[in-house]
C-alpha cells in the first residue's frame, strides 16, 4: 500500500495492516481491505473493511479509556488511519476467552487445560466457560502463536506486570462481552495488545475488539456443541470450501455476491455495536469517538 505521507516511513506490517512512523512520539495504523482466511490473504478486497475496523476500534478506546488508557491520538479523515502513540509492546499477545473455541478448545480436548487454567471435564466446543479466563499467547514472527502458561509469561513480563494485565485484560473483555450481548452480538474472545508509555505505564495498543482481532458470533442461533458461523467471514469461508481449495497461497477470487455479503456484515457489525451509521462514520469518523 502506498504510503499516505511522504515523510512517514514503513515500520511494520501486519497481514492486513500497515504500520508507519510519524515522528519519534507516533505512528500511523492503517487498516487495508484486505481479508484473510485459514491464514492466507485473499487477492479479492472487501469494500471498507479497514474503515469498519479503525471505526469500531475508536469506539471502544473512546469508552474503555477509564479502564486503561490507549494509544490512540486521532482519527484520520480518510476513516481507515489512527494516528497513536508509539509504545513499547509487551511481548505477549493478551488474549481473553469466555467461550471455548479455537485453540483453546483444540489445547482443551488435547489437555483439560488452557494455559494451565484447569477446567471442568465434559465442556463442549464454543461452550461457555464457568468464568472469562486469560490465556496469553507468544508472538511468533511466523506461524502461529503459541499459547503460554503462567509461569512463562512471567518470564517475559515478570509476575507484577502480569498480574496487572490479566486484570486489565479482564475488565476490558467483561466490558465489551457485555455491551455486545446487550446488542446481540456474542464476543467469544479476543486478542489485545498491551504496551508501555515512557512512563512505564500500561498503554492498550493495536485494534480493539474487531472482527479481525475477536471472534463475534450471532446470540440468536448460538449453540454450543459445534462451530458457530463467524459473524463476518462465514461467505467467505463457506465459499472457499465449496471450492475445495487446498488453504495454500494463493488464495481464490471471490466472487461480487460473495464480497457484497461479506462487506454487509462488516456494516452491520459496525451498526450494531456502536448504534451509529456506517455512512455518518464516512462522513466524519469523529462521531465514533464522541
Ligand atoms: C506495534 N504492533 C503489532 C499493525 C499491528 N502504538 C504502538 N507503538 C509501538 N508499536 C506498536 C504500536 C501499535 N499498535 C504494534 N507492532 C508494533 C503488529 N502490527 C503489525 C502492523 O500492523
Amino acid at each position: 500500500m502506498r504510503p499516505p505521507v511522504t515523510e512517514a516511513s514503513h515500520v511494520g506490517s501486519g497481514k492486513v495492516r500497515e504500520l508507519y512512523a510519524l515522528d519519534d512520539e507516533r505512528l500511523l495504523l492503517v487498516a487495508s481491505d484486505r481479508i484473510s482466511t485459514f491464514d492466507v490473504v485473499l487477492p479479492t478486497e472487501i469494500p471498507d473493511k479497514g474503515r469498519v475496523l479503525t471505526g469500531l476500534s475508536g469506539f471502544w478506546f473512546a469508552r474503555t479509556r477509564d479502564l486503561v488508557p490507549n494509544h490512540l491520538i486521532a482519527l484520520r479523515e480518510d476513516g481507515r488511519s489512527t494516528e497513536c502513540r508509539r509504545l513499547e509492546m509487551l511481548p505477549i499477545e493478551c488474549v481473553v476467552r469466555g467461550y471455548l473455541s479455537g485453540s483453546g478448545w483444540k489445547d482443551y480436548v488435547a489437555t483439560g487445560e488452557v494455559c494451565g487454567h484447569a477446567l471442568p471435564d465434559g465442556l463442549v466446543e464454543s461452550q461457555q466457560l464457568p468464568r472469562p479466563i486469560f490465556t496469553p499467547a507468544t508472538k511468533a514472527q511466523t506461524g502461529h502463536d503459541e499459547n503460554i502458561d503462567r509461569a512463562t509469561a512471567a518470564e517475559l513480563i515478570g509476575e507484577e506486570r502480569f498480574d496487572e494485565v490479566e486484570a486489565i485484560a479482564l475488565a476490558l473483555y467483561a466490558f465489551a462481552a457485555d455491551y455486545a450481548h446487550e446488542r446481540g452480538i456474542i464476543l467469544a474472545d479476543t486478542k489485545l495488545e498491551l504496551g508501555l508509555d515512557d512512563e512505564g505505564r500500561l498503554v492498550l495498543g493495536d485494534e480493539a475488539f474487531t472482527p479481525d482481532s475477536s471472534r463475534f458470533w450471532r446470540a440468536d442461533g448460538y449453540a454450543a456443541g459445534a462451530t458457530p458461523p463467524s459473524f463476518d467471514k462465514q461467505f467467505v469461508r463457506d465459499y472457499c470450501e465449496s471450492l475445495g481449495w487446498d488453504k495454500t497461497y494463493p488464495g481464490p477470487e471471490l466472487p461480487d455476491d460473495v464480497v457484497a455479503g461479506t462487506r454487509a456484515r462488516y456494516v452491520e457489525a459496525f451498526e450494531r455495536l456502536t448504534g451509529i451509521e456506517f455512512d455518518a462514520y464516512l462522513a466524519d469518523p469523529g462521531v465514533v469517538l464522541r
